[in-house]
């Protein structure tokens, strides 16, 4: 294999910078701009490894680029299509982070039905001792019905830790899954009508962004418990606080924002509400698992092999061996 180089935009994993830098020439630049590059380079660059915005500017002036590899399942930091008209490949990191994701969600769930960081926290501050027990919490897990909206490979590892919980388990996708026995609705309206827990593991996209409305919310009723581990375009913020403010739900649980790492300060004064700084898969070793996929996708594609988990609407750039 010669000796490609490959650019990485901004902050990356430490494991990928490692790996790459064994195998590769590598150039660092603080964010994804074309400016911060000189015309040899710009020649030069034929990947790129990168966890943030890839705006299409930069993908246009680079001549020799042939893939855009990921760190995260989710890429709609990259404009994909863009990509593969311009004949360069994307590849992201999936199932090798679902299990943990899946775990982390059930984790939250449970925070915000039983209020188990509250919970903590009072012991921490000394408050069982002095003030008794802490109060029971409104909201259980026992007899709840859960409709997880996106059922792909994450949404099938919730739903099977969940099957394990004894809750009634339903899921709205575009299409109806040949393979699970979970009830499926064919609108995210009617799975909020059907269930009083809403999940959501979809990718950000034009359909999915705010489509979690507040008639949804309100179908979920005033036991309502929203969860989002997917991305924090699929609500707008304003419409879930308000949500809360009024008791159209009585809670929510959420990994992801809008505009991160920004978090509406409003959300913080719910007790009904658990937060988390997007950690879903934010373990050592998922992310190690997630970084070497990233490197050895890259190594594949200069290896003349095809990348390992390319993308969907680049597939078709995929080489044939
Ligand atoms: P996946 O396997 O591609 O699953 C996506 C699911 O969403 C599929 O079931 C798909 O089904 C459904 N879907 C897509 N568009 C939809 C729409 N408009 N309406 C209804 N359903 C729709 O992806 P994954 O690996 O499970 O990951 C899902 C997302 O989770 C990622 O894209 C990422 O944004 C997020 N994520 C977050 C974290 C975190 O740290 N919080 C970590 C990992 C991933 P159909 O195609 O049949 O509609
Ligand atoms: C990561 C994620 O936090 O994979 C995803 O889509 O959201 C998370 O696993 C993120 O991608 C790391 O930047």
């Amino acid at each position: 294999m010669s000796k490609r180089t490959i650019l990485i935009p901004g902050n990356i994993h430490q494991r990928i910078l490692a790996r790459l830098t064994d195998i590769f020439t590598v150039i660092r630049i603080s964010t994804a701009d074309i400016a911060l590059l000189n015309d040899q380079l710009v020649n030069e660059i034929s990947g790129i490894a990168s966890m943030g915005v890839i705006p299409n500017s930069l993908i246009a002036r680079l001549p020799n680029l042939e893939i855009i590899a990921h760190f995260g399942v989710g890429y709609d930091v990259i404009d994909a299509n863009y990509a593969a008209r311009q004949g360069v490949i994307v590849s992201n990191t999936p199932d090798v982070l679902s299990e943990e994701v899946a775990d982390t969600t059930v984790g939250l769930l449970l925070n915000t039905l039983r209020e188990l960081p509250q919970a903590e926290n009072y012991l921490r501050q000394g408050r069982w001792a002095k003030e008794g027990n802490y109060p029971l919490t409104k909201l259980t897990l026992r007899g709840r019905k859960i409709g997880i909206y996106g059922l792909g490979r994450i949404g099938l590892e919730i739903a099977k830790r969940l099957e394990a919980f004894g809750v009634c388990i339903e899921y709205h996708t575009r299409s109806k899954k040949v393979d699970v026995s979970y009830g499926y609705r064919s609108s995210l309206l009617e799975l909020a009508q059907q269930n009083d827990t809403l999940i959501a593991i979809v990718p950000s996209n034009a359909a999915t962004d705010h489509s979690v409305t507040s008639e949804v919310l309100s179908a979920l009723g005033p036991q309502g418990v929203f969860i989002n581990v997917g991305r924090g375009t699929v609500i707008d913020e304003n419409v879930l606080i308000h949500a809360l403010e009024n008791g159209v739900i009585a809670g929510a649980g959420l990994d992801v924002f809008e505009v991160e790492p920004s978090t509406p300060t409003r959300l913080f004064d719910f007790p009904n509400v658990s937060l988390l700084p997007h950690v879903a898969s934010a373990s050592i070793h998922t992310r190690d698992l997630m970084a070497d996929l990233v490197v050895d996708n890259l190594i594949n594609w200069f290896d003349g092999k095809p990348a390992l988990t390319p993308v969907i609407e680049t597939i078709n750039l995929q080489r044939s061996i």
